[in-house]
């Protein structure tokens, strides 16, 4: 039962960062005034959060695609713009978080309060108050904002039960985990259906979730090896309260109370810490079992040495399993309110791994087909210069001026001239085509 694992791919987009903005600021007695274009706000981040409480990754099957905010364009007075807004994402403590790709392991959340940044926010772009310089006095022109990281991730989590099921063969195990959560193991009227344990996750509420794990029925005897034996148990080991069920219509041919001894016999021969696991006791069959009856199966429950909480119920109709079930999970939740504590400083802030830079690499040239116009072309590459690219108004003759000087900065234009290119030859960088200019005027500039 190690191996059960949930898992979930999440789709998540960090907010985009606001473009800036063009202003000039006028003045009664300053009719030219100067520029005061802000820059634009950041991008919001994706940051996944270790979150005590959530036991599997079932919330992601109703919604698996998180974005973040956007900035916002700067404002005039050289305000920046308002940043986007983090989207936080809760997920169980022993998440590992995978590229849902490359299935490339990012790292695990291992403490409660622990994040991890999964895709960070564009960085806002400068407005135009950030372009003067003393040659550049009024310059009309600022930069758009840089998209916010995008990712796929695979989540990992390890399920270990929270909640064990025991009790004999045909008490209902198997029906019950099927009405309390969405595994389907089989039911059938015959001991022992149930060969191997299965888990199955309860729903509490929102980010609040419970494994609940069923294992095979126990019989007198378990502990040396009568039945199917209870080697089972050792899946138990870490749940932190248990659910005992009794069908207790079987009054006219059983006995509840034996029924019930023999399985605390049989916890206490395994040990572990078992029989002083919290539990709840299920009467279960309460369709096909009489009130009364019932009262007296309590009363002697109790004399048997029983404190445990009863509940009736019929897991085949589904009728008193909340009850139940609710109260096993306030024991957890109670021995889990111990695991967290407050003052504990919060664990580092991680981050997606950054993919390995990619250097500038220039192409070219490469003869153009008629059809896509005479010439030739150049292919440019590199996360520097894209992204100066995307940061670029291409509408803007001014921006295209400064974009001209930060590509001789970046000594792209140098690499071109070396592979002989021309007026006029094209020039792509990233998925934009431009007209090659001879650098020479932009140096003189
Ligand atoms: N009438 C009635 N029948 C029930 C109820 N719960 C379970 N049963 C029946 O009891 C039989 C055994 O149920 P299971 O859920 O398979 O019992 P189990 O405890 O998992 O049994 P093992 O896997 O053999 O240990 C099945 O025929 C169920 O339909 C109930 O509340 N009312
Ligand atoms: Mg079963």
């Amino acid at each position: 039962m190690s191996d059960f694992v949930d898992e979930a791919v999440l789709h998540v987009k960090a907010g985009d960062g606001g473009d800036g903005t063009v202003s000039l600021h006028r003045e009664k007695y300053n009719p030219k005034g100067g520029p005061d274009g802000g820059d634009g706000g950041r991008g919001g981040d994706v940051i996944l959060v270790a979150t005590a409480g959530m036991s599997s990754l079932i919330d992601f099957r109703y919604r698996s695609t998180f974005k973040a905010g956007s900035g916002d364009a700067g404002g005039t007075n050289r305000r920046t713009g308002r940043s986007g807004r983090d989207t936080r994402i809760k997920v169980p403590v022993g998440c590992a978080i995978y590229d849902e790709e490359s299935r490339e392991l990012y790292g695990e959340l291992v403490a409660p309060r622990q994040e991890f940044v999964i895709a960070v926010g564009g960085e806002g772009g400068r407005g135009n108050a950030g372009f003067t310089t003393s040659t550049r006095q009024t310059p009309q022109f600022c930069e758009r904002g840089e998209p916010g990281e995008e990712a796929r991730i695979r989540l990992e989590l390890k399920l270990l039960a929270d909640i064990g099921l025991v009790g004999l063969p045909n008490a209902g195990k198997s029906s019950l985990l099927r009405v309390a959560s969405a595994a389907k193991p089989k039911v059938a009227s015959y001991p022992f259906t149930t060969l191997q344990p299965i888990l199955g996750v309860y729903r509490a509420g929102e980010d609040e979730s419970y494994v609940i794990a069923d294992i095979p029925g126990l019989i007198e005897g378990a502990h040396e090896g009568v039945g199917l034996g209870d080697g089972f148990l050792k899946h138990l080991e870490r749940t932190r309260a248990l659910i005992h069920m009794l069908d207790v219509s079987l009054i006219e041919r059983g006995d509840p109370v034996a029924d019930y001894l023999t399985i605390r016999r049989e916890l206490e021969a395994y040990g572990r810490g078992l029989a002083e696991l919290p539990a709840v006791v299920g009467l279960n069959k309460m369709d096909i079992s009489d009130d009364e009856v019932v009262d007296l199966v309590e009363e002697e429950l109790r004399k048997a040495g029983c404190e445990f909480e009863m509940f009736r119920l019929s897991a085949g109709t589904g009728q008193g399993v909340e009850p139940l079930v609710g109260a096993a999970v306030r024991h957890v939740r109670y021995l889990r309110r111990d695991e967290v504590d407050p003052e504990e400083e919060a664990p580092k802030r991680q981050y997606r791994p950054a993919p390995a830079p990619r250097p500038l690499v220039v192409e070219g040239p490469i003869e153009l087909t008629d059809e896509e116009g005479a010439g030739l072309l150049f292919q440019v590459s590199g996360d520097e210069v894209e992204r100066v690219m995307r940061r670029t108004h291409l509408n803007n003759p001014e921006a295209i001026l400064y974009l001209h000087r930060q590509l001789v900065d970046l000594g792209v234009l140098d690499r071109l001239e070396a592979r002989g290119a021309r007026e006029g030859d094209t020039v792509r960088i990233g998925d934009v085509e431009l007209e090659y200019i001879d650098s020479a005027y932009v140096r003189e500039e």
